[in-house]
C-alpha cells in the first residue's frame, strides 16, 4: 500500500516538509478554496501538484471533488453541474491525479457529538452519543415528526437530559454536529456563519420527499454521466461510505453496508466506479463485518481508509486504538495486499494528544494522533508483507 497522508493545503500546520520526514509517500488533498460546483481550472491543479512534487512527494488522491446538493436531490441545475464536475476531472486527468474520493451522503458528511471525549490515557478521541444527536434533533432542530425515528426509551433519555444540558453545551452540540466537522470538508456550513439551525434546515428541506430509491437513480445518473470521462483519462472515482453508516435526520443513506455496495458497483458496471474502503466509517455499522467487506469488494477498491471503531450499548461508538476495535486493520491490510496490492491508503483521524490539542487542527486530523497510527499501520504492513514474501 502507497502510505499517504490527508493534507489540507499549503495553510495547514502541518507541513509538507514534516510529511515527509516521517515516511509520507502520496498526499491527499483538494482545492480547498473552490466552492462546490465550480470547475477545478487545470492550472490551479498544476501549481498545486507542482508544489507537492518539490517536496519528493505526489498528490495521490483527490479527497474530495464534492458532489453539489443539486446533483444529489437533482435539481433543475443538476446537469450543469455534472458538465462542472465532469470538467473538473477531465483537468484532473489532464494532471494526471487519477484517484478521486466524493460522498453522496445528502446534506451532511460525517458526524460526530463530541470532539474531545477524554480516554483513560489522558488523550481524547471523536465519539457519537446516540442521546445527544436525538436531542439535537428534537430540541435543536426541531425537526418535523423526528420522534417517531427514535424508541420509547430513547425519547425518555432525551427528556431526561433536557433537564441537565446547559445552554453552552446545546451551542457546542450544534457547532460539532454542523459546523466544525463540516467546513473544513468542503460542507455546507462554516465557522462564523450565522444562525447555523436556519441554514441547515433549509438545506434539509431540499430532500423532502426524495427516499432512498430516488436518491440512488440519481448517484446512478450521476455516476453514469462522467463514466466516459473517467474512462478517457483513466480516472478511478471512489465512493466514502456513509458516516455513520445508517439513516439519520429523515435523510436517505445509500452507501452503508454489503447490499448497498453491491448495488451501485452494479448499477454502473464499470471499473472506474468504485469505493473509499473507509473502515471507521463501515465498523461503526453493527450490520457490517469490514473483514467480509474488504474480501467481496477488494477489486473494485481504490482507496483504503484506516481506521477503527468500537460499537458502545446504545448506538454509540467511538474512534479506537488503530490496533483494536472492530475495523481489524491487521486482516484487511492482509487481505489488500493480496487482492489489490499498491492502493493508496492513509490513516484516517487520530487521538489528541502530546500537545494536538492546543494546535488547532481540524477535528479528527490531530499531528502526534495520526503519526502514532501512522507508525502502528506501518508495522502491520511490513509483518503482513513479510508474511507474504513481498
Ligand atoms: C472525515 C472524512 C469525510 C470524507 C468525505 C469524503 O473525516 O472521512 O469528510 O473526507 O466524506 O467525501
Amino acid at each position: 500500500m502507497e502510505k499517504t497522508w490527508r493534507w489540507f493545503g499549503k495553510q495547514d500546520k502541518i507541513t509538507l516538509a514534516m510529511l515527509r520526514q516521517i515516511g509520507v509517500e502520496g498526499i491527499v488533498t483538494a482545492l480547498h478554496d473552490i466552492p462546490n460546483g465550480k470547475v477545478w481550472p487545470l492550472d490551479t491543479i498544476k501549481d498545486l501538484q507542482g508544489y507537492i512534487e518539490s517536496f519528493g512527494l505526489r498528490w495521490s488522491v483527490v479527497e474530495s471533488l464534492p458532489v453539489s446538493e443539486a446533483i444529489k436531490y437533482a435539481g433543475p441545475e443538476c446537469d450543469q453541474l455534472i458538465e462542472n464536475y465532469k470538467e473538473s476531472l477531465a483537468n484532473l486527468g489532464k494532471a494526471g491525479v487519477k484517484t478521486v474520493c466524493y460522498n453522496f451522503m445528502p446534506v451532511i458528511d460525517w458526524i460526530r457529538t463530541d470532539l474531545r471525549h477524554l480516554c483513560n490515557d489522558g488523550t481524547s478521541s471523536l465519539y457519537f452519543d446516540r442521546i445527544r444527536f436525538a436531542y439535537f434533533d428534537l430540541k435543536l432542530l426541531q425537526r418535523e415528526n423526528a420522534e417517531a425515528d427514535y424508541s420509547d426509551k430513547e425519547l425518555e433519555l432525551v427528556a431526561e437530559l433536557d433537564k441537565t444540558i446547559t445552554e453552552a453545551e446545546k451551542d457546542e452540540l450544534i457547532d460539532t454536529i454542523i459546523v466544525k466537522t463540516q467546513g473544513f470538508v468542503n460542507g455546507n456550513i462554516k465557522e462564523g456563519d450565522k444562525n447555523p439551525i436556519y441554514i441547515f434546515k433549509k438545506l434539509l428541506s431540499l430532500y423532502k420527499g426524495i427516499n432512498r430509491d430516488m436518491l440512488r437513480e440519481n448517484m446512478r445518473y450521476f455516476l453514469a454521466a462522467i463514466m466516459p470521462v473517467c474512462d478517457e483519462y483513466g480516472i478511478n472515482m471512489c465512493v466514502h461510505p456513509d458516516d455513520p453508516p445508517f439513516q439519520v435526520l429523515g435523510l436517505p443513506r445509500i452507501v452503508t453496508d454489503e447490499s448497498d455496495i453491491a448495488w451501485f458497483l452494479k448499477a454502473v458496471s464499470n471499473p472506474h466506479n468504485g469505493l473509499t474502503f473507509c473502515a471507521g466509517s463501515l465498523s461503526a455499522g453493527e450490520q457490517n463485518d469490514t473483514r467480509e467487506l474488504a474480501r467481496k469488494f477488494a477489486s473494485r477498491t481504490h482507496f483504503v481508509h484506516l481506521r477503527s471503531t468500537a460499537a458502545m450499548p446504545g448506538g454509540n461508538f467511538i474512534e479506537s486504538s488503530h490496533l483494536s476495535g472492530r475495523g481489524h486493520l491487521i486482516e484487511l491490510i492482509r487481505i489488500f495486499e493480496k487482492e489489490n496490492p499498491n492502493l493508496p491508503m492513509r490513516v484516517d483521524h487520530g487521538r489528541l494528544m502530546l500537545g494536538d490539542e492546543e494546535k488547532g487542527y481540524n477535528p479528527g486530523y490531530s499531528f502526534h494522533g495520526r503519526m502514532l497510527a501512522l507508525a502502528q499501520v506501518e508495522g502491520m504492513m511490513a509483518v503482513v508483507r513479510n508474511e507474504l514474501d513481498l
